[in-house]
This record gives C-alpha cells, structure tokens and sequence, in this order.
C-alpha cells in the first residue's frame, strides 16, 4: 500500500469523482465481504481490509456498513482499516427475511441491474416483476435476461409475452449464458467504469454468465435439479469483478426471498392503477361491483390474471413493509415525525 494512486487507476474500479483522500488515506473498492472482513481493490490489487470499530456498532443499521460495491477509505496498517464510506451513487436492497425490519445492501454504485432468469423452469414473470419494483428506487436502470435461449425452442414466445407485459422501454435480452457471442450482446452495459450487478434465483445461471463475459473460469457453477430448475446456491458470497471489457460485474448468491422494503413505488403497475380509478365506484374492491374497470379488463383478457394477482401481492407487501419501516423509524426517533434517512429518490423525479 505504499505507490501513490491515480484517477486513471481507479477508473478501471468504476471511479467517477476526481478527488483523492488525504494523506495516509487510500481509496478503493469493496470487491467481496467475508465473515472474516472485506475484501478491496484500488485499482491496482487485491487486499484484505477490517471494518472500523463503528461500522461494528449494535443498532446500527446495516445500510450504513461498508456494501460490496462502495468505494471507501482506508486507513493503512496491518491490517488496514475500512475508516469511511463515500456517498452511493445508487444503491439496490431488499428488506431482510425473518420477523424484524431490515433493509440489507445487494449492490451499491451500479449502472445496471440484470435481472437474470433461466428459460428453464425458472421462468416466472411474476418474479421478474418483483425485482424490477426492487430496482426502481435503486438509482440504477433494470435490463431483463433471459438465459439457457440454447434450451428452448419456444423462447420467441415467451418473449413476446414478457414484453407485452412489462413496461415499455425495458430492454430485455434472450442468451446463452455459455456462448460468449451471444453473451456480447451484454457490451451496453458494460462500457469502461459502469458497474452492473446481476440478480436472480439460485440456478439461474448468473456465475455462468459472469465466467463467459471474464473469459475465465474464476466463479464456481453447478448443475440445477433436474424436476424443477432449481439451484443450489453455488455462490456464497457477492463478488465484484473486473471484466475485459473495462466494466465491473458483481455476481450475486440466488436469493431465496426477495422481500420488498416498502419505498417502492411499483411504476410498473401504474397503468393498473389508472384502470383502477375508472371504475364506477371510488371505492370499488373489483370484485362483483358493476361498473368494475377492472373486471371489464380481465374479462376481455387486456390485463393478465397473474399479473393482476401479482400486483395486488406486491402492493399489499409494500403496505404492510411501509407500515414496519415508518414504525421502526419513529422509534428510532423517540415519535418524532419521520424523515426518511435512506434510499434514492431518483426514480421519484422521473416523469
Ligand atoms: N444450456 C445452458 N445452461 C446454462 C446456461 N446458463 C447457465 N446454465 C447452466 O445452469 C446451471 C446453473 O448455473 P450457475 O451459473 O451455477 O447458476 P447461478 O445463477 O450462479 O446459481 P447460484 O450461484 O446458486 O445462485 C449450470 O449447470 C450451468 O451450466 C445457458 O445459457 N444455457
Ligand atoms: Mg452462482
Ligand atoms: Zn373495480
């Protein structure tokens, strides 16, 4: 740790700002988190890092600790010391599974999230659905991938259908996971300094897809179940890596739950809520009533059974997470008003 840093070194970690830290200090990029420490990069190699004492703290919410992804300070000496984080640039989380309220870091200062799903059995478009509400708040721009294309004959289809019923404008892309020519369709998002992150279910093929565009074995894989597509849980832990390409990609374990946390906006469901507001009565429940936009629109077959079943699970799930996350804050705050501390807003601001 001793050579002086350069911008143009960073860069190839995704660095955007032109600041260096002062002396003594050194900026770098968590790569990995171990139960043993993180592991950073700044630009140049690979070394082991501790957690500041606060970042340590009980209570402190987990948010605030250094997130694979983050470009943080580091104060030298054996070993060396995570002492800082810098500000997101955009960050994706999920609420924790189990009984209390937790919002946990995926991925922090990404470009790109790919959501990753296997034209095997693996196929739902609700799930795909729940990662893109996960992801509108994130600061960063969803792509839909489609994997093992090499599996199916029938994949045209199925992409008609998904983009019939995802938003307009999300790019979506069928591949081959193990073919790098058809992985290169991935080069947009993956320029020189942007970083994406690729999300999906165990099995999915996400460390396939990451072996491929490195050129190089480096993460393991494994087979999937045979009656259900189901994987298992090959990765571990997040990893970030340096791609030929200039870009940086971070592998993810498949999740088992992916719970919303309650600041999704669900704008993909905002032409049903539109439907919604037409309806007879304002109070309508789209059950029976007369006059029921939305039963006119099912009935027709212009909205989907499982998507309207879909949005009634993820809109009710971000109610009741809302709900925990405004408690837990008030207190936080010995009940004084809340004032959200978290989360990019970004998405807000779009027409
Ligand atoms: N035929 C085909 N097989 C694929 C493709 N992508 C992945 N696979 C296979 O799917 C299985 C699972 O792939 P992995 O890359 O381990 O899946 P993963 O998403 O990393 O799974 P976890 O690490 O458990 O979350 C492996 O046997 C891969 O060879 C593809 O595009 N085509
Ligand atoms: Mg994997
Ligand atoms: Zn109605």
């Amino acid at each position: 740790m001793s050579e002086p840093q350069t911008i143009e070194r960073l860069r190839h970690i995704g660095w955007r700002g032109e600041a260096l830290p002062a002396d003594g200090r050194r900026l770098a990029r968590v790569v990995a988190q171990h139960r043993a420490g993180y592991e950073l990069h700044d630009g140049e190699k690979v070394f082991g890092a501790q957690p500041d004492g606060r970042f340590l703290k009980r209570g402190l919410d987990p948010a605030e600790r250094p997130a694979v992804g983050d470009f943080v300070e580091v104060q030298e000496g054996t070993p060396p010391h995570i002492v800082a984080v810098l500000p997101r640039r955009s960050e994706l989380s999920r609420a924790a599974a189990g009984e209390r309220y937790e919002r946990q870091l995926i991925a922090t200062n990404i470009d790109y999230v790919l959501v990753l799903t296997g034209l095997d059995g693996d196929f739902n478009p609700a799930r795909i659905e729940r990662y893109l509400s996960l992801t509108e708040d994130s600061g960063a721009q969803p792509v839909v991938l489609l994997s093992k294309l090499d599996t199916r004959d029938d994949a045209a289809e199925l992409l008609a259908d998904l983009r019939e019923r995802l938003p307009e404008g999300t790019p979506i892309h069928a591949i081959n996971g193990k073919d790098p020519a058809s992985a290169a369709l991935l080069a947009p998002y993956l320029k020189p300094g942007d970083s994406a992150v690729l999300v999906g279910s165990s099995g999915a093929g996400k460390s396939t897809l990451t072996n491929t565009l490195l050129g190089a074995d480096r993460m393991a894989t494994a087979t999937v179940r045979s009656s259900d597509s189901r994987g298992r849980h090959t990765t571990t832990y997040r990893a970030l890596l340096q791609l030929p390409s200039g870009g940086c990609l971070i592998d993810t374990p498949g999740m088992r739950e992916l719970k919303l946390t309650g600041e999704e906006q669900l704008d993909l469901f905002a032409d049903i809520e539109e439907l919604a507001e037409q309806c007879r009565f304002a109070d309508c429940g789209h059950g029976s009533e007369p006059g029921c936009a939305v039963q006119e629109a099912l009935d027709s077959g212009e909205l989907s059974h499982d998507r309207w079943r879909n949005y009634l699970k993820l809109r009710d799930e971000r109610e009741e997470q809302a709900a925990t996350l405004e408690a837990r804050l008030r207190r936080q705050r010995g009940g004084r008003p809340v004032e959200r501390p978290h989360g990019h807003k970004g998405s807000r601001d779009r027409d």
